[in-house]
């Protein structure tokens, strides 16, 4: 297991290297170029410039989240070929630099989605929070709340591209009869045009679950439950088609058992992200802290299932709440620097312990 830590980038993160690398236990910098619209090619001179703030400190490189992929593959259109094609350029730009999985997704329209970016929590504290009264029909609404807060922070957030949303009502349209099934067929054909590029630069593919895991805004939504994930893992069968679990988006619905997923797919998971949730009667949901008692994902059971797989791949703490002064004005929604510090130190203490204890079996 490499553990390792997302930041977007020298003037796009507030919170500096230095500050992540005094983090115990922190590997792998979990990057992007975060200028780059979906099916736009990542240059080589661009990757250099990460890869040149990243060494003095020691990170690895070898996570992208993520390479954006382009609607028009999502949707099908005859133009997808040009923007598969930029694709895979932009896997065999990545490979010399060291980069293992790419991390996507294959949602339409949206990206995750949340109603409050920084709802109170009793602690003080705030953190990502879904009201699902207010997840309707019209969309419009959500997404001008989103693109509001990036506006007046002067951020944006992956997926949430404001030049995409602008043209909100046209993108609806385009996905108008991509059922589940042509949503399956078009991420199938994409998948095996890039597997054998994959192959040849030792670069896994490794989609994220849909987040919350179900349709939204009458939009067909693939990464759902273990159903899901076996279809996708068979449907193209190749080492490098690989997971991103992220056990947050999947548990969001608490039907979901993420544990049991690692351990039946284990060698298929190139990345994991940890994330708790808490949920209400109403069918809202909370994201808390790492703290197995602080939601109902299991984040222990998850851990105990990758350390007893043997798990090789790379885990960072995904989301978490916003603390000691961190809100709107100076941090990224759910990427705040202590309680995903906190949170790394709760997985690794946790794995510390397995560790030892199989050590003196
Ligand atoms: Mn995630």
């Amino acid at each position: 297991m490499q553990m390792g830590f997302r930041w977007y980038g020298e003037g796009n993160d507030k919170i500096p290297l230095s500050y992540i690398k005094q983090i115990p236990g922190v590997t792998t910098i979990v990057w992007a170029l975060h200028h780059k619209l979906p099916g736009e090619i990542w240059e080589t001179a661009e990757i250099a410039e990460v890869q040149k703030q990243l060494e003095p400190y020691g990170f690895n490189m070898d996570v992208v989240e993520s390479v954006n992929v382009h609607d028009d593959i999502k949707i099908g259109l005859p133009t997808r070929d040009k923007y598969i094609e930029n694709y895979i350029q932009t896997i065999r730009n990545l490979a010399p630099f060291g980069v293992k999985v790419i991390c996507y997704n294959f949602m339409p329209v949206f990206d995750w989605t949340r109603t409050d970016l920084f709802h109170p929590l009793p602690d003080g504290s705030t953190a990502l929070y879904y009201e699902a009264e207010k997840i309707k029909e019209e969309p419009r609404e959500m997404a001008d709340y989103i693109l509001k807060e990036e506006e007046e922070n002067g951020m944006t957030f992956p997926g949430w591209e404001p030049e995409r949303m602008a043209h909100l009502g046209e993108l609806f349209r385009a996905y108008k009869g991509v059922t589940k099934e042509k949503l399956w067929d078009n991420l199938k054909y994409f998948l095996e045009k890039l597997m054998p590029v994959c192959h040849e630069c030792d670069i896994k593919m490794a989609i994220h679950m849909d987040d919350p895991p179900w349709d939204i805004f009458g939009l067909p939504r693939l990464m759902i439950n273990a159903e899901a994930v076996d279809h996708l893992l068979s449907m193209v069968d190749d080492p490098y088609n690989c997971l991103t679990l992220c056990s947050g988006s999947l548990n969001a619905n608490p039907e979901n058992n993420v544990a049991a997923i690692v351990r039946k797919h284990c060698d298929r998971i190139a990345f994991a992200h940890i994330r708790n949730v808490k949920h209400f009667d109403n069918g809202d949901f909370s994201e808390v802290s790492h703290r197995n008692c602080d939601g109902e994902t299991g984040i222990l059971d998850i851990l105990r299932a990758y350390h007893d797989c043997g798990f090789q791949g790379y885990i960072r703490p995904d989301h978490g709440r916003h603390l000691w002064g961190e809100g709107p004005e100076n941090c990224r929604p759910g990427y705040g620097l202590y309680d995903r510090a906190l949170g790394i130190m709760y997985m690794l203490g946790a794995w510390d312990l397995m560790d030892k204890e199989d050590a003196e079996k």
